[in-house]
């Protein structure tokens, strides 16, 4: 195992880019669900940062296709720049969201650790929905429904800009991202998706080839020299098995399925970052979708069933 084995916890307790209330409480409902024990059970140095701080939500209207943007803002650069501070340290940041939208802070402080230290960046972003709109695109102008786009470079400038990254030069491309358990996506996003070619491994994709078939292919043309960023949206799960997220979309992942796609990851050995995102515990029964989420991030790291080597 190459990877880091040293993880730092970074609460974002806020649900300032959703449409519903309730995934600030998700880093609270992740560390009640045992996480932190979990992750130092499968032999990991674990440090919990506490959580970020920032605006309220005032919950109001969206304005110019986006809600509470300079709230979004604030939260986002709180979480670069603890997401950023921990990879310096050498450590592999795990962000307990909190909703979507701050997977902008997350990934773009990754992507600018992964330019200076020359590294090729892959991201897995595991979801319901694609999270390609814009303000032009966007049905509800959430925030949490644009992190790929922006950072591919289409987003509010004050976004893109985050980590020192620009239209011209933004901090990610989307030919290093791989979807996987998408099931939900608007009608200009599609057209968006298709025209950026993001590579999607779609349910129908899922349903037809298999989680093993579409696991490989998204973890090819990963080397040794890669940094594999796995974005982990909660509702990428089927909610008879994960009620606990602000937007269910049915005909996801299985318990099954969801522990493969973990596992296929764990075996790369090139996890060197994570985020935990939208869990709602609002919407959640006695905190079984945090337990779930708390179960597959120990897949993440390893734990497996018989057969394995060491
Ligand atoms: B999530 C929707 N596409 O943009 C939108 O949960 C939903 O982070 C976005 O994936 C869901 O409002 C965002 C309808
Ligand atoms: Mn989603
Ligand atoms: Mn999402
Ligand atoms: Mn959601």
């Amino acid at each position: 195992m190459t990877a880091m084995r040293s993880v730092s916890l970074i609460g974002a307790p806020t649900d300032i880019g959703a449409g519903a209330r309730g995934a600030s409480m998700g880093p609270e409902a992740l560390r009640v669900a045992g996480i932190g024990p979990a992750l130092q059970a499968r032999g990991v140095d674990v440090k919990d940062c506490g959580n970020l701080s920032g605006p309220h939500n005032p919950w109001l209207p969206p304005v110019d296709g986006y809600r509470h943007l300079s709230e979004v803002v604030a939260w986002n650069q709180a979480v670069h720049d603890g997401v950023y501070a921990e990879l310096q340290a050498g450590r592999m940041p795990i962000l307990l969201g909190g909703d979507h939208c701050l997977g902008i802070g997350s990934i773009s402080a990754v992507a600018r650790h992964c330019r200076a230290a020359g590294k090729k960046l892959r991201i897995l972003w595991l979801d319901a929905h694609a999270d390609f709109n814009t303000s032009a695109l966007t049905p509800s102008g959430n925030i949490h429904g644009m992190p790929v786009a922006t950072l591919c470079g289409f987003g509010a400038p004050e976004l893109v800009r985050i980590g020192g990254f620009s239209e011209q030069s933004p901090a990610i491309s989307p030919k290093w991202v791989r979807q996987i358990g998408i099931r939900s996506v608007d009608e200009g996003e599609r057209r968006f998706v298709h025209e950026q070619e993001l590579e999607v491994f779609d349910m129908r994709y899922i349903d037809e080839q298999g989680m093993r078939q579409s696991m490989e292919l998204a973890l090819a043309t990963m080397d040794a020299n890669t940094h594999l960023h796995v974005s982990f949206d909660v509702d990428f799960l089927d909610p008879a098995i994960a009620p606990g997220v602000g937007t269910t979309v049915p005909g996801g992942p299985t318990y099954r399925e969801a522990q493969l796609c973990m596992e296929m990851i764990a075996d790369t050995g090139r996890l060197a970052s994570l985020d935990v995102m939208e869990l709602n515990p609002a919407l959640d029964e006695k905190n079984r979708t945090a337990l779930l989420a708390v179960d597959l991030i120990e897949s993440l790291f390893g734990k497996s069933t018989l057969m394995r080597k060491a």
